[in-house]
């Protein structure tokens, strides 16, 4: 590929107000993000021949056995968050640091906080690894209209499975004192006539016997993987789908490469505005980077708040009204579990394992690492939520912001309660979301039909695709999302790949 660099600007100028010089360069075809649907996208260019250039805001973060590249949940360090001066996460312990490029963003909102990831392998980073598939009713209720069940269930979901091998608990360890909890959890399931189920994780289970057995320190043995996975063992996408494509020699990762804006230039083509970062967020040079075809997978907060400052400033004219719209929280609830009699124990193993799932509602136990035995564990619902989210540019801060009511899904937290409730009975349980009002799991913002085609082609902007959470208004089918976004991702690079190639 002709890589044209011409280091132009207002050297002088930009020199003479302390800013650094801006360069311009030419790409084929860039991806912005590193999550599911951007690596998903990497990798199917890759296949296709086309060189590509991703940009990660994020750091690479290699995990091998016995190493310690994520900071623990109760011990935390710079590296727990994005460019934050303390830990984002509710639950950890306060202290105070210098911001750094860590693992996990929190994305403040009004009336509802979105956290993830940040750093090559996005929310694959920090996420659990619940690889679930919804059931069809949830499916064709909480996806846009024109989705092929049958493709997705014989097709897409199994290329998404052939990559990242989920596999459950093996029955064994459930017998273990560490995983005491799940099992808990389980058993009060099935006392209830009711069937649990083991939740796909792509995980290798040998490295939690290796924790188990004292031959690496816990990570997984004692639940504590929400600032990402000690020990490797879980096939994040860094070591699936992005090593693939980087093995190409096609696809280049830029990490610390943080995207301000994006642009529809007069001739058509794309400008993407870039700062490349140091670890403490400072701006060391910036960029100007022009291509024929721009993905958007910043993650449904990342790629909706350049959407929306996109039109708000007119960068890129005429883009559809439902920008920024159409949100929603997966509805994800997160309750704390107090049975009476027996505790689940100090450390609780994971990453989470058992569930409960009907056509419309999964619950899934959640280990809880705290090191003091509490008495108690956590349960997580998810059920079908109106999208009803929704992000506004805010000019002072020349960012969007997210609005978000408790109301709009407080139907739907009493059903997920209701629900639980009929399975542990006579336990006490506490809405944690109520009083920390995040979800890990945001959905929405460019969605399809509103703002995209069927194929995440942005309508009437030749060339600019978005490829991750924010084509969907706000639910998976009521289970957890990676697998829904990457099999879409996969199913819309079958119809736009022969327009960039
Ligand atoms: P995502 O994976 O968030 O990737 C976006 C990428 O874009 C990241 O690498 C960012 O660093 C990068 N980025 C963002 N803004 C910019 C910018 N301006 N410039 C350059 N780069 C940028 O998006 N889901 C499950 O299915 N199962 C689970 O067990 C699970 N557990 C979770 C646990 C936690 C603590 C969290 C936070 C999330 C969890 N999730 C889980 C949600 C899952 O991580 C999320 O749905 C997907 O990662 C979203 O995929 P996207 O491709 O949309």
């Amino acid at each position: 590929m002709s890589l044209r660099r011409r280091t132009v600007l207002k050297a002088l100028g930009a020199a003479a107000v302390g800013l650094p010089a801006i360069e311009d360069e030419r790409r084929r075809a860039v991806v912005i993000g590193t999550g599911f649907g951007g690596s998903v996208t990497a990798l199917r260019l890759a296949r296709a021949g086309v060189p590509t250039l991703v940009l990660e805001r994020g750091l690479r973060w290699p995990a091998r056995p016995g190493g310690n590249t994520f900071p623990r949940l109760f011990a935390p360090d710079k590296r727990a968050s994005w460019l934050a001066p303390g830990p984002v996460m509710t639950g950890s312990p306060l202290a105070a640091w210098a911001p750094y490029t860590g693992v996990l963003e929190r994305v403040r909102g009004r009336g509802m906080d979105i956290l993830c990831g940040a750093g090559v392998g996005g929310g694959s980073l920090v996420y659990h690894g619940m690889t679930i598939q919804p059931s069809e009713e949830a499916f064709a209720r909480s996806m846009p209209p024109g989705m092929d069940w049958t493709a997705f269930d014989q097709d897409f979901y199994r290329r998404v499975a052939s990559k990242l091998r989920p596999a459950p608990i093996p029955r064994d360890l459930l017998g273990v004192r560490q995983y005491r909890a799940a099992k808990m959890f389980h058993d009060q399931v099935s006392g209830k006539g009711l069937r649990p189920f083991r939740v796909p994780l792509p995980m290798d289970w040998d490295v939690v016997r290796r924790e188990l057995r004292g031959e690496l320190p816990p990570s997984y043995s004692t639940g504590d993987v929400i600032y990402g996975a000690n020990n490797a063992g879980k096939r994040t996408l860094d070591v699936t789908y992005l090593a693939e494509a980087e093995a190409t020699g096609l696809v280049h990762v830029q990490t610390l490469t943080l995207v301000r804006d994006i642009e529809r230039a007069k001739d058509g083509r794309w400008v993407v505005h870039v700062d490349r970062i140091t670890t403490g967020g400072r701006v060391a040079a910036r960029k100007r980077i022009v291509t024929d075809a721009l993905f958007l997978g910043a993650g449904s907060a990342g790629t909706t708040r350049l959407l929306v400052k996109a039109k708000a400033k007119n960068l890129i004219p005429d883009l559809p009204d439902g920008v920024g719209k159409h949100w929603g929280n997966n509805g994800d609830r997160i309750f704390a579990w107090t049975p009476p009699g027996d505790s689940p124990g100090a450390l609780q193993g994971g990453p989470a394992c058992v569930g409960v799932r009907e056509p419309t509602l999964t619950i899934i136990h959640g280990p809880v690492p705290f090191p003091l035995d509490l008495g108690t564990t956590s349960l997580i619902g998810f059920g079908l939520v109106e999208p009803l989210g929704e992000f506004r540019y805010d000019a002072g801060k020349d960012d969007a912001v997210l609005y978000w009511k408790q109301e709009y899904d407080a139907r739907l937290t009493t059903a997920i309660r209701d629900r639980i409730t009929g399975i542990v009975g006579g336990s006490l349980l506490i809405d944690t979301t109520r009083f920390d009002t995040t979800t890990y799991h945001p959905l929405g913002g460019a969605v399809i039909g509103a703002v995209c085609d069927r194929y995440g082609r942005v309508r009437d902007q030749r060339g600019l695709y978005v490829t991750d959470g924010a084509l969907i208004p706000g639910s998976t089918g009521a289970c957890n999302p990676s697998m829904t976004i990457a099999a879409l991702a996969e199913r819309n690079m079958d119809a736009i790949l022969p327009e960039v190639i």
